[in-house]
């Protein structure tokens, strides 16, 4: 651990000494998929993962290159987006990655000065300021270009009060599945190139005042195949979290390796969402068509209240049912968490989600590692990719 986290509260309150406040983020703002057909994956979120229907933009709006379709679950908000014509550059990210995650857009107060203070530190400019405006007011959004083809996305709404932002239409919908308990975006993961990830680290430190508050090697991840290493990002309140994957050298090709191999570039490799009753939300999503990895060993389990240590009086969830479905625990100092991981969500093994419960503690499931990773180089193995 690189450094120490010095709060553990989730407020606009600073937890690292020395953080750098030029780029203040109130949050998430949304997550944009650039998508092959965007009503089916519109419809696939709101079936499999209980997202409803929140804004729309298309031909009946004006809107002749592209469509988006906006689903809202909580404080999640996915925009999925398709192109309506060959010419529209959409085309190249499809044709390149595969369906995948180009936009991660960050809430802020003041879009322009995001924008200023980010690529005066060196950001390379994806969209200047721009103002749009409609009867309910108007949203600022700049953005800048991350790792690979990701675009960060700066969104000033504090004058606006309508669904989604101008040029969108509230989409109101008779198919309504039910929520499945998902909250918000816990954490994003980017994986980069062999031997990138500390330029990233430096990147998300000199440009947007982030700073490393976890930090894993190759010697603490790896299996009897593969290996990565991992760090973690951080804004100065705690809300925004990036880690950053790379691949390592192992027996192996890791999994890190193959989403690069198939994404064609970096890119983001997992949405880690919140839930308060991670039971509950797996059990929906189960039933409704979701998979999840395979569960790892029977020696997983039993080793389980030996990994909660002090915490172990604390867990309320019963083993058994965790197992049954391939829930995983961790604990570190503050508490413990459960967590479980989607297969991939596309054709190409790139993005997946991750489903997060956590009862106090701060890390990303570090005794997990080994078992998650293992599955993980089982459904590799199966597809051919190991
Ligand atoms: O976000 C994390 O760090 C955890 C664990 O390829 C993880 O969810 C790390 C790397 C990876 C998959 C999961
Ligand atoms: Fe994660």
């Amino acid at each position: 651990m690189s450094k120490e986290i010095k709060s553990v509260n989730y407020g606009l309150e600073k937890i690292f000494e020395g953080a750098q406040d030029f780029l203040p983020l109130l949050g998430t703002d949304y997550v944009e998929f650039y998508v092959g057909n965007a009503k089916q994956a519109a419809h696939f979120y709101k079936t499999a993962f209980g997202f409803q229907s929140l804004a729309y933009r298309g031909l009946e709006t004006g809107s002749k290159d592209s469509v988006s379709y906006v689903l809202k679950q909580d404080k999640i908000r996915l925009v999925l987006t398709t192109p309506l014509n060959s010419k529209s550059p959409i085309n190249d990210h499809i044709v390149k990655h595969g369906d995948g995650v180009k936009v991660v857009a960050l809430w802020v107060e003041d879009a322009r000065s995001a924008y200023e203070e980010t690529t005066k530190r060196g950001a390379k400019s994806y969209m200047e300021p721009v103002v749009e405006k409609d009867e309910f007011g108007e949203v600022v959004r700049s953005g800048i270009y991350t790792y690979g083809e990701t675009v960060h996305m700066f969104v000033e709404r504090k004058n606006y009060s309508g669904t989604f932002m101008p040029g969108f239409r509230e989409w109101k919908s008779d198919y309504n599945p039910e929520p499945t308990g998902l909250k918000y975006i816990d954490h994003m993961v980017g994986n980069v190139g062999w031997g990138q990830m500390n330029t990233w680290v430096k990147w998300y430190e000199d440009v947007m005042g982030f700073e490393n508050f976890l930090s894993f090697d190759d010697k603490q991840i790896h299996t009897e195949y593969s290996a990565l290493m991992s760090k973690v990002m951080s804004n100065g309140n705690g809300r925004v979290k990036f880690p950053i994957n790379e691949p390592a050298k192992g027996n192996k090709r890791s999994q890190i390796e193959e989403y690069l191999d198939f994404y064609e570039d970096a890119g983001v490799q997992h949405i880690a969402v919140a839930t308060d009753d991670i039971i509950k939300t797996v059990s929906a999503l189960k039933a409704r068509g979701v998979e999840f990895l395979p569960p790892p060993p029977q020696a997983y389990y039993d080793d389980i209240p030996n990994r909660l240590g002090v915490h172990r009086d604390m867990m309320k969830e019963d083993i058994a049912e965790l197992q049954k479905l391939s829930i995983m625990v961790d604990a570190d100092e503050e508490g413990y968490l459960l967590q479980i991981f989607t297969k991939p969500v596309e054709d190409r093994p790139t993005l997946f989600f991750e489903i997060i419960q956590r009862m106090g503690a701060k890390g990303f499931g570090a005794g997990n590692f080994k078992a998650l990773f293992e599955s993980i180089e089982r459904e590799q193995a199966l597809r051919g990719t190991l």
